[in-house]
Order: C-alpha cells, then structure tokens, then sequence
C-alpha cells in the first residue's frame, strides 16, 4: 500500500473523534460545547495509532470534559494518556522518524513518537500532568515546556534545570497547567529543534472562551534544508528549500473542513529559522491569542495575514461564511513552492532556457517518476519563448490529485493540487450536504487506520 494510502489512513484515525463529536453536537444544536458520548470515546480509545505507549483508562468526568472540543492537528496524532489517581500520564518517546514530506520525498526527521512534528498533547487548565520521556535518539536530549509556568526542575535545559536524558534512559516530568492556551513542548538543542523535535502542548480553558468554536485546529510551521537525492535536513544551513505545515508539504498538506456557517479556530505554531506571514482567503480573522494564553476581545481587530514569529503562536478565529476552498498558506514567495531538485537530478541546469516543447517533455518525464500524470493547464503566450524572463511559473504546476486523495479532497476540481505547494493547505468550507458526504467518507476508512499504522512503523 502506498505511503499516501498509509497517511490518509492515519489522518482518518487522527481526525476521528473530534469531527464525529462536533458533528453530533452541531445536529443537536449545541456548536462549541460538544460532549462526546461513551461511544465516542471508546472509539478514539480504540484508534488510536499509540494504544502501546499509553492506552486510556476508564475516562472520569473530567477526562470526558477536556475531549469536548478537541484541537485537531491535520497529518498529526494526538498523544493519548491514561490516569493515575488523579494524574493524566503521557508516554513520550523522542525518536528518529521517516517523513514524506511530498510524494516524491521523504525525509530522515527527528521526532516523537513515530511523528514528526510530535504527536499533540491535550489537557485541561488544572490538570496535574506527568510525561514519561524515553531517549531513543543516539544523542542527550531534553524536553522544554515552551510558555507554561511551571518549577524551575520541570523545564528541560540541559545542564541549567536539569541533567540532559542520555540515549536509552527516561525522564519524569510533572507539573501542573495552571495557564490555559496553546504551548508546545520542543527539545531544548537548537540542531534537534531543526530536525523536527516540536510538538502541541494545548491546555484547555477551565471556563469556555466565549465566543464558542465549532472547528479547532492546529497547524505547526517548520522548515527544512535538504540537499537534492538527500534525507538527512541539514540543520546549519541557513536556506530553505522545504516548507511544511504538520510535516508534510502542500499537496500532501490534509484539507481543513469547515461547515458553512461555523466559527473556525486556528493555532499556527512556528519554530523554525523565519518568520511566516499566514494569510487566509476569502474570510476576515481576528487574534484571539499568543503562545502566552487568551487575549483580550478589545485586542481583537479584522485582518487576514498574521505573521507568526518564531517560537510564537497565533490564535486566530473566523466565521466561516463563504463556501469554497479557501487557501491558507505562508505569503512569503519561496514559502509557497517545492523543491523539484530531486526529480530533476542533473538536468536541474537546463531548466533556465527551454523550449515550451522541450519544458513540457521534462516536465512530463519527471512527473513519470513519482508517478503521477503531468498537467499544463495555464496558456502560454505564442510568443512567449521570445519574452525576456520567460519561463517563471509556466511549467512548474505539477498536478498529483490521485497521489494525494483522501476524503478531505473529494469534491475538489481537477488538477486543484497544481496550485497546491509549500506551506499551503485549505480551508474547504462546506454546506451542510458536502460537509456529511466527506465525513462520511472519512467514517468509511477509519476502522483501518491502526492497522495501517502498525504496518508504518
Ligand atoms: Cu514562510
């Protein structure tokens, strides 16, 4: 089975139970404070792609609680837990992790847990946590809790909190989340931070933000520098040829889904070397907050680009109000295209003077090898080959749909994921007849997803 078979499976496993709860809720009336029934949690307990290092316990009351609305983090898990006394315990294993990042490239990351970001850890303002890290990467590493405040022994600095985790050993952390808001957890070594080792930390407010959310979503930027026919990122360089939102790149980037008429919520979490401008389509957002908690509704003001600074989080929201596939994506030009160096290989020097015929050919021989069909769907001038400067974007949209379908893309027009590059994905608003056919379709191959999941790892 192909990878991108294997991740849309994962991806159906991930979204699972949120979706289906907000979906219950939104028929009963009730968007944004959505309480998921017994069932419901048995089957995220059941699919969840890492039952072995932590399965859920019975779920108490407030267990139940915090899974009201969940963050779901597109193309990323969420970590389970289960409870010691009054504990939430989380197993985490920092870990090297191959990632396709396009269908033509997959990558040696560093990660956790089998993700690369880390799986997406959840709890409840209040919440007395304890992590369980194990070091299975061939070098000392630590865990920081970015943004909560916590004691001095819990924050994960190498020689200054604590003695760094050697390969092979574990290392308690606990603490309790006071705060509310979106953090992450990352390791504290500047190179690891570069190989991808970032995750979610969201804690849940005790008293709901009001206005309520109906959708809420979780999107990690990061960046990579990786040689052509390499895997390895390297992490000193200071240029940067692949973009990622979750781990993977636009196509591979999973659809957002959005009921029209619903209120959408985005946390955009950035830890990389630059600062990324997120702009949205179609829709007006407010920030709602940082990676320091809940802002103020007075701070609030229209916009519809955020620049989301390194080691920062933006909280926007927005009334999903247009029905469409609207972008969201970093603006910055280089941020939104893919490295094409490895399929073109040592041909890379001829692609500056062509002939359109002679483009297209290369183009059409490079797309054999991924395999997918190339598709040159924009027009040239007849002229074109006579106009200094001429090719720039001309032949490089390069249509992959049937490599990246999954039940999020069902519906969308042909060759969408020719426009579909770097840090990009979508917001795919939807009225309520589009919405239930994908859901589902996502109901339909859920059951597969642990499976698939084993065969992954
Ligand atoms: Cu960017």
């Amino acid at each position: 089975m192909s990878g991108t078979r294997r991740r849309f499976f994962q991806d159906a496993a991930a979204f699972g139970a949120g979706l289906f709860g907000l979906s219950e809720a939104l028929r009963a009336g009730t968007p944004g404070n959505i309480a998921q029934s017994p069932h419901e949690n048995e089957r995220a307990r059941h699919h969840s792609p890492y039952g072995s290092y932590g399965p859920h316990q019975a779920q108490s009351k407030a267990a139940m609680r915090d899974h009201a609305l969940s963050m779901v983090t597109p193309d990323v898990p969420d970590l389970p837990h289960e409870m010691d006394g009054g504990v939430k315990v989380f197993h985490l294993v920092g870990e090297p992790v191959k990632r396709k990042i396009a269908p033509y490239k997959t990558i040696d990351a560093w990660g956790y847990n089998g993700s690369c970001p880390g799986p997406t850890i959840q709890v409840q303002q209040g919440d007395r946590v304890r992590v369980v890290f194990e070091n299975r990467l061939p070098e000392s590493t630590s865990l920081h809790w970015h943004g909560l405040e916590i004691p001095i022994e819990q924050d994960g600095v190498p020689y200054i909190s604590q003695k760094p985790v050697a390969p092979g050993e574990k290392y308690v952390y606990e603490f309790t989340v006071h705060q509310e808001g979106s953090f992450f957890y990352h390791a504290h070594s500047a190179m690891q931070e570069m190989m991808g080792q970032i995750g979610f930390f969201v804690a849940h407010p005790e008293r709901d933000y009001k206005p309520p959310v109906d959708h809420d979503y979780g999107l990690i930027l990061q960046e990579w520098a990786i040689l052509p026919s390499n895997t390895v990122p390297n992490t000193a360089a200071m240029e940067f040829n692949w973009l990622t939102f979750n781990g993977v790149s636009a196509p591979m980037t999973t659809p957002l889904l959005a009921r029209l008429g619903s209120r959408v919520r985005l946390r955009i979490l950035n830890l990389g070397m630059d600062h990324h401008p997120v702009h949205l389509h179609g829709h007006q957002f407010v920030v709602t907050g940082t990676e320091g908690g809940r802002a103020p509704e007075s701070t609030w003001c229209p916009m519809n680009t955020v620049l989301v600074g390194v080691a920062q989080v933006r909280v926007v929201e927005f009334e999903a109000n247009y029905t469409g596939a609207w972008m969201i994506h970093c603006h910055l030009p280089h941020h939104m295209m893919n490295s094409m160096m490895d399929l073109m290989g040592d041909r890379q020097i001829q692609t500056a003077d062509q002939t359109e015929r002679k483009a297209m050919g290369q183009m059409e021989s490079l797309a054999r090898s991924v395999p997918f069909q190339h598709v040159h769907p924009s027009p040239v001038a007849s002229n074109a080959e006579s106009v200094p400067g001429f090719p720039q974007d001309a032949f490089m949209e390069m249509g992959m749909d049937e490599v990246v379908e999954k039940p999020e893309t069902y519906g969308l027009p042909k060759n969408w994921s020719a426009g579909m590059m770097g840090m990009m994905t979508m917001v795919r608003v939807l009225p309520d007849k589009e919405y239930e056919a994908i859901m589902s379709k996502k109901r339909a191959v859920g059951p597969l997803a642990q499976d698939e999941h084993h065969h992954e790892s």
